[in-house]
């Protein structure tokens, strides 16, 4: 009996114990692969899953920024650059130095814009107004090539005379370009400078 509960321990202790089985280290280590291999297999199919709603959570969540994004944007769209006021669907630029007033249409066509051609009464008074806070500005009208015949940037012929100031145009010393005055418009020579409006459409916010 004693000698079988001998062989007995000796046959535990050759699967159990550490001190005695060269191979349990091995066993252990197989165990332990074998283990970590289901764990990962496990997580591997979890995360499958997870990813799986995780990825159409993302999509509806990115879809969700965009449309935020959008909104953001159509409140930011303005019809006009940033230095540009909006009137009437129409942007104006009110230079903050002066030029002569060949060098102010020029300065105008380089930003996609014309010399300002003012085409109603309420734009009449809303540059005029302009003008006299931002300093006395030249507008895209001359009679350079005809004395006296006033023609607009665009080609068309001035149609009504009731913005000149009192006794102008006066053309004193061949004045052929016109410019806001305090109370209305001056004829004034070319050669000098002057502030400018340059003008163009608006465009559009895009929806
Ligand atoms: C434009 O009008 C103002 C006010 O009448 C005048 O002082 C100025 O000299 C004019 N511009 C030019 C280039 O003469
Ligand atoms: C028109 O402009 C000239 C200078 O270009 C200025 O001397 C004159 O006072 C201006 N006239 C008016 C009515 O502002
Ligand atoms: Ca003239
Ligand atoms: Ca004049």
């Amino acid at each position: 009996m004693g000698d079988s509960n001998e062989e007995r321990e000796k046959h535990l202790c050759s699967l159990g114990c550490r001190d005695c089985n060269p191979f349990f280290p091995t066993l252990q280590l197989i165990s332990l692969v074998l283990l970590a291999a289901l764990l990962a297999a496990f997580l591997v199919k979890g995360s499958e899953v997870h990813s799986f709603q995780e990825q159409e959570q993302e999509k509806q969540r990115i879809h969700q920024e965009l449309e935020q994004l959008k909104a953001g944007l159509d409140r930011l769209c303005r019809p006009c650059p940033w230095d540009w006021t909006f009137f009437q669907e129409n942007c104006y630029f009110f230079s903050t130095f002066k030029q002569t007033w060949m060098e102010s249409v020029t300065a105008c066509q380089e930003v996609g814009a014309q010399l300002v051609v003012i085409k109603n009464d309420k734009e009449q008074s809303f540059l005029q107004r302009m003008s006299e806070k931002k300093g006395h500005a030249w507008m895209g009208l001359s009679d350079i090539k005809k004395e006296g015949k006033w023609v607009w940037m665009d080609g068309s012929p001035l149609q009504w005379s009731k913005y000149w100031s009192p006794r102008e145009p006066n053309n004193v010393g061949d004045e052929d370009c016109a410019n806001f005055s305090d109370n209305g418009w001056n004829d004034s020579l070319c050669l000098t400078e002057q502030f400018w409006i340059c003008k163009k459409p608006a465009s559009p916010c895009s929806r």
